[in-house]
């Protein structure tokens, strides 16, 4: 009897602790058996960051160990600092940053390597005199994604005269940054490639739509838009519509970050070329910080492998398995 009640006990202490689970949940604070994790995030101006955003929620979460304390800097930068401060004041185990833009952190992320706090910086990259102030990176190589949707205009167009409207991420953010780098070479590589217009809007819809807007009224003569994500390439395609232009043949569409409605767009041959940027980090954080917590080191810098979608290439099945 009494070597039954051991292993009824046994069984019961296993259950509480959750047997089987993929990481040791740490005695935190006031958060009891948690990981505490503060994620940074840059705010809601796109669809591809409120599936990174609930990509993030959904795995650190407290399902299985985690407890994320969330913050939105609504695309500033000054209230990222403000929030990580406040993510060290609270004691937290990780620093999780999704930068705004890549320069101007090296005096907070000083504080959270002083406090002893790790810091792990996903989707857009980080410039800081001391590599060591972050300890790891998971994103997109932005660059590449550029010079894949180039690659796919020379394909298309070769060396035919082109006007390009430019319209840029926020300036200084790693996916403006390579993106725009990637037109730059084609534009040194085709002196027919003519840039009219180049402009930021920010990765929001509103302003895509306004900056095209405003180049029709002006009677600016261009034939292609190269929108640093869907939400502008989006705003353009409005604006296009409005102004009874055909997106696709009045003018090419050559988008970023594929999510499923832009891909909805290709199949309708609204846009031409989508590269894809997947936004799907949480996993990738949650495996990092497992590596940490088990005394692991995880590589510095880790990019994810990413396609692109074309009128030619993408099929109606592709959208039936895609997650985003
Ligand atoms: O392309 C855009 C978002 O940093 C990769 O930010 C991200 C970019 C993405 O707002 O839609």
């Amino acid at each position: 009897m009494k070597k039954l009640l051991f292993l009824l006990c046994l069984l019961a202490a296993l259950l509480l602790t959750g047997c089987g689970g993929t990481q040791a949940p740490r005695a935190n604070t006031d958060a009891g058996d948690y990981i505490v994790v503060g994620f940074s995030q840059v705010g809601a101006e796109s669809d591809w960051r409120n599936t990174n955003t609930r990509s993030m929620q959904e795995a650190p979460s407290e399902r299985n160990g985690y407890r994320l304390i969330f913050d939105d800097s609504q695309q500033k930068q000054q209230r990222q600092i403000t929030a990580i401060r406040n993510f060290i004041q609270q004691e937290v185990d990780y620093i999780v940053l999704a930068p705004t833009t890549e320069e101007g952190w090296d005096t907070v992320l000083s504080e959270a390597r002083a406090a002893g706090i790790p810091v792990i910086i996903v989707d857009r990259m980080i410039e800081v005199a001391d590599e060591e102030l972050f300890t790891c990176w998971v994103g997109s190589d932005f660059r590449k994604e550029g010079r894949t949707a180039v690659a796919w205009m020379e394909e298309h167009f070769g060396d035919q005269p082109l006007e390009i409207v430019h319209l840029q991420g926020n300036i200084g953010s790693s996916a403006q940054i390579g993106r725009t780098e990637g037109l730059d070479e084609g534009l040194a590589a085709h002196e027919n490639w003519h840039l009219v217009f180049r402009g930021a809007g920010d990765f929001t819809q509103a302003k895509g739509q306004e900056l095209v807007e405003a180049l029709l009224n002006e009677g600016v003569p261009f034939n292609v838009i190269f929108a640093e994500n869907d939400n502008m390439a989006y705003g353009a395609i409005d604006a296009l519509k409005a102004a009874g232009l055909e997106p696709g043949r009045d003018v090419v569409i050559i988008s970023f970050d594929a999510n499923r409605a832009a891909l909805e767009l290709i199949l309708k041959g609204e846009i031409s070329c989508d590269v894809e940027c997947n936004p799907m980090h949480g996993p990738r954080v949650q495996n990092i910080i497992e590596q940490l917590e088990a005394g692991e080191t995880p590589p510095k810098l880790t990019y994810v492998q990413e396609t692109s979608f074309n009128e030619e290439t993408l099929s109606p099945e592709v959208l039936e398995w895609r997650e985003y």
